[in-house]
């Protein structure tokens, strides 16, 4: 079996400028520049034949190439259980489109639909028992972060594998939008 996802990877300066927002909350465990990317779906573990399926679904999606740029922070989860932070992606009517193919072939290869709604974000940090106060400090001391306009002209089938460092992620294979 195989752990799954589709996303984007960022330029190295945009990955240079996330990774210098790193330390000061007791309790979060900071993504390495390796790790940082944004998760376009999540598809969880697979066998052989549906990494194949997978792999050869994705290459008849059809998107525009677009720009994107990071602005602002935002968290997951509430006061009583902090989940993760994370760098908010801004509005991008080209990028939910490219989402929405994504899905929409993953499902005709006969991934289970996703039920949530596409919230994309770049992960900063996971957070365990973090104090609320400094999380809030955080999200108001970069609630002005900017980073970008930078160019997707690309997005990736990753495999993530379980490290003592956190998740290794791989890509498996790239596809060019138009
Ligand atoms: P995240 O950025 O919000 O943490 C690889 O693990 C990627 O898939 C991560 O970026 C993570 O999103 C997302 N992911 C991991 N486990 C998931 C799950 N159980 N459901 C949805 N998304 C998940």
């Amino acid at each position: 079996m195989i752990r799954l996802f589709v996303g984007l990877s960022l330029p190295e300066d945009v990955i240079r400028q996330l990774a210098l927002l790193g330390g000061g909350i007791p309790g979060a465990r900071w993504m390495g520049e390796e790790q940082l990317h944004l998760t376009l779906r999540f598809i969880g573990e697979v066998d052989g034949p549906t990494f194949d399926d997978i792999r050869l679904a994705l290459s008849a999606v059809q998107s525009p190439a677009f720009d994107l740029t990071l602005a602002g922070m935002g968290h997951f989860g509430d006061g009583r259980k902090l989940r993760a932070l994370w760098a908010r992606v801004a509005s991008a009517p080209l990028l939910t489109g490219l989402q929405e193919r994504v899905e929409s072939v993953l499902v005709r290869a006969g991934v289970p639909a996703e039920t949530r709604k596409f919230t994309p974000h770049v992960t900063l940090a996971r957070l365990r028992d973090a104090p609320v106060g400094r999380v809030t400090n955080f999200l108001v001391a970069h609630g002005l972060f900017s980073a970008g306009p930078f160019r997707v002209d690309e997005f990736h089938l990753f495999s993530s594998h379980p490290s003592s460092g956190g998740s290794v992620y791989d890509v498996e294979e790239s596809y060019a939008l138009d």
